[in-house]
């Protein structure tokens, strides 16, 4: 793993309908994510937050069941533009959100990078939906289709190419609410999906170990990380809370062996909602997580 990481904050809440998840990057930093990493012997660089442009809401009209699609978009573009500027300055971005809509920029700023991009999502969803199957219109359940080449245009060519990942490079693990649409692309697409059911089957060590197999050709692995992909008993704080998810330990074990494969050149975690949430504990468990992926060890 990379020794320097550039921490970049996304307050961007506009991919769906419940506000405060633009909080995000200030309870994960409040939560001492700085200090965690520099324990860790990492250099550290927070280069801020990417600047979401309220102004564009009002120019906003949801067209096509896109909600905000003008403000995601613009939010998008600039952070594409900062992770690119980071990976060429040699250093791993960490991105925090916001909201799941900005992993069409994260990708969009890393996968210029890399031939071969593998991509981890951690999800309770899909985010495989686009604006003809979506059920809310919100661009944060989409990210996933348009960063393979699905979805509005305006989206789909964000850093002027497309597509950022190639199904067969995209693993999703912890999914158990997945909608018509999405299934019909998961098989349409042969996209390998973990959901909750073979995560209890297998245990999260076999999933964590064909997942690190199936990438092993990759010359770069993204993780995108929904913390609503843990049990909402572990973090309450997210917008769209579903039962039934991957324990804290499991999710420690998940990072670990990450850690322990050493693939990950990207890292992005969202979804984390200070005003949903119990006394920051959900910003708290990301940076526990965090920790685990950038190879902190019990003993
Ligand atoms: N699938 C639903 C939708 O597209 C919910 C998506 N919500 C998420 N995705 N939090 O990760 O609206
Ligand atoms: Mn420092
Ligand atoms: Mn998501
Ligand atoms: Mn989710």
């Amino acid at each position: 793993m990379k020794k320097e990481i550039s921490i970049i904050g996304v307050p961007l809440d506009l991919g769906q309908t419940r506000r405060g998840v633009d909080m995000g990057p200030s309870a994960i930093r409040y939560a001492q994510l700085h200090e965690r990493i520099e324990n860790l012997s990492y250099s550290v660089e927070d280069l801020g937050d990417i600047l979401v442009d309220r102004t564009l809401v009002k120019e906003d009209h949801t067209e096509h069941n896109l909600k905000n699609l003008k403000s995601v978009k613009d939010t998008c573009e600039k952070l594409a533009v900062e992770v690119d500027e980071v990976i060429k300055s040699n250093r791993m971005p960490l991105v925090l959100g916001g909201d799941h809509s900005i992993a069409i920029g994260t990708l969009a700023g890393v996968s210029k990078h890399y031939n071969n991009l593998g991509l981890i999502w951690f999800d309770a969803h899909g985010d495989l939906n686009t604006a003809e199957t979506s059920p809310s219109g919100n661009i944060h359940g989409m990210s996933l289709a348009v960063s393979l080449g699905h979805g509005h245009d305006l989206l789909t060519k964000i850093g002027g190419y497309f597509p950022k990942v190639k199904p067969e490079n995209v693993i999703i693990i912890g999914a158990r609410d997945l909608d018509e649409g999405e299934r019909a692309i998961i098989k349409e697409l042969g996209i390998k999906v973990y959901t909750m059911h073979e995560v209890d089957k297998l245990g999260m060590t076999k999933v964590m170990e064909e997942t690190i197999d199936h990438l092993k050709d990759c010359d770069g692995v993204h993780l995108s990380l929904d913390l609503d992909g843990l049990d909402p008993i572990h973090v309450p704080g997210v917008g769209t809370p579903v039962s039934g998810g991957i324990t804290y330990r499991e999710g420690h074990l998940a990072m670990e062996m990450l850690s322990e494969a050493d693939i990950i050149t990207s890292i992005e975690f969202v979804e984390v909602n200070p005003i949903l949430d119990e006394k920051n504990k959900t910003a708290i468990v990301a940076v526990a997580l965090i920790g685990s992926l950038l190879g902190e060890k019990l003993l």
